[in-house]
């Protein structure tokens, strides 16, 4: 088996989809590209990935694209350790964990979000810094309300790591990346304390990949 991971070291959906790749042991290339500097539009990715984000896939030469359907993808085809439970309420409610970030909280802060709210509104650098915290601290304490009502145990499912704790753990590396504390979201730290406590989860981490700049 061969997978090539179009991604980028600033990616949080890369970021994911590394992680998950890392849990199941699976060997990939991780092809560089650079959203920063527009070349999600070059002409050859786009023909790769119709549309002009990153990750994308490529499994023995087919194409996945969507974080969220790319870890799917590789329960379906490499089943063991699971991202995803059996049970159909479990399943559910990770899913549920996974879309506050995926769905929710992180659309609103990508590249092609922020480049128009300076062009299409306006905004200069400080207030398109401000939409970016305000929209992941709210993700950030959608997910303490959660992890409240529901506490990991460890992991957000239970005893292993899955895609809920990969999109949190996510959710927290935007936290980094937007200077935001986490003391106010005490469950949630706790969570990735333990997430980033483990090699799959650290070794994802951007500031672990070629081109990394903590100046974005
Ligand atoms: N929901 C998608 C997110 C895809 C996405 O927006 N990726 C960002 C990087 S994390 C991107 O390529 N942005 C390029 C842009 O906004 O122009 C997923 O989870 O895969």
């Amino acid at each position: 088996m061969t997978i090539q991971l179009y991604g980028f070291w600033r990616s949080n959906a890369a970021f994911r989809v590394r992680v998950a790749l890392a849990l199941k042991k699976l060997p990939f290339e991780e092809i560089e590209i650079d959203i920063l500097s527009g070349h999600q539009f070059d002409a050859a990715y786009a023909e790769v990935n119709a549309e002009r984000v990153v990750p994308t896939l490529v499994h023995d030469g087919h194409r996945v694209f969507q974080s969220l359907a790319i870890m799917e993808y590789l329960d379906d085809i490499h089943p063991e350790p699971r991202l995803m439970p059996v049970d159909a309420r479990e399943k559910a409610y990770a899913r549920s964990l996974a879309l506050v970030a995926v769905a929710d909280a992180h659309p609103l802060i990508v590249p092609r979000v922020r480049k128009h709210l300076g062009q299409a509104l306006g905004a200069d650098a400080s207030a398109i810094e401000a939409w970016c915290r305000h929209w992941t601290t709210e993700g950030l304490a959608t997910y303490e309300r959660l992890l409240m009502r529901r506490p990991p145990a460890p992991f957000a499912l239970g005893e292993t790591p899955g895609i809920a704790d990969i999109c949190i753990a996510g959710q927290i590396v935007l936290a980094e990346f937007n200077k935001i504390d986490l003391s106010a979201f005490p469950a949630v730290a706790a969570l990735g304390t333990r997430c980033f406590d483990l090699p799959e989860f650290a070794q994802a981490h951007p500031s672990q990949q070629a081109g990394y700049s903590n100046a974005h």
